[in-house]
């Protein structure tokens, strides 16, 4: 299989990261791209040029990180980070749309930055900035033990991760100890480790 990725999205490690924890990491390439990922031989791949996306060996295409997850999940070894079905399984996603929104509101962000100056708008960079420190604090409200290793959790650690490694002076760590603790404990992890962002 074929991961093509960007070393700092937060889509990619969530991605990356299950690649570890299912122990699927000998069966694939990470394929490193550079930004813009418009390159014709990517585009083919990804019509929309975004990471992350994988492909499989008879050129099966799976793009968007929770569809990559839940197939990565099933696909490998050790305890579904996806419980299968019932309340777990939709807490499980629940927190998992919640960071990956967190994400969202921060790449916009990132984005709206690259583009020239006149063509920036700081309305609504306010909007997605204030979306993501409200988004900030649900994740505290509903942040998970760190033992109970699932997606979810995953998804929001890595979103705190990127919400700092972007905007440090947000603080998110300030008057949120639960979602700092789940943060903390997964970092700590191999998996973790080995991707974080640069
Ligand atoms: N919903 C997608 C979002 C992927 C995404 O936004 N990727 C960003 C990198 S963090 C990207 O490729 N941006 C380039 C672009 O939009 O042109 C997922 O979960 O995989």
């Amino acid at each position: 299989m074929r991961l093509y990725m960007s070393i700092a999205s937060p889509f990619v490690r969530k991605c990356r990261v299950v690649l570890r924890e299912k122990g699927l990491l000998p069966q694939v390439e990470e394929i490193a791209l550079d930004f813009p990922y418009k390159a014709p031989d990517y585009t083919a791949v990804n019509p929309v040029g975004q990471v992350p996306a994988l492909v499989l060996e008879d050129g099966t295409v799976f793009t968007n990180s929770p569809v990559i997850c839940d197939y990565l999940d099933r696909l490998g070894s050790g305890p579904r980070l996806l419980p299968p079905d019932g309340e777990a399984h939709w807490k499980a996603r629940r927190l998992e749309a919640l960071g990956d929104q967190i994400n969202e509101m921060a790449v916009k962000v990132i984005m709206e930055s690259r583009r020239p100056e006149g063509e920036r708008s700081p309305t609504w960079t306010g909007h997605w900035r204030e979306g993501l420190v409200r988004a900030l604090d649900v994740a505290e409200r509903q942040a998970p033990e760190a033992d109970a290793l699932d997606l979810g959790g995953i998804t929001l650690a890595i979103a705190a991760t990127y919400a700092g490694f972007r905007y440090p002076e947000i603080e998110w760590r300030k008057s949120r100890p639960r979602l700092s603790a789940l943060n903390d404990a997964l970092e700590a992890r191999d998996s973790f480790r080995e991707t974080y962002p640069r």
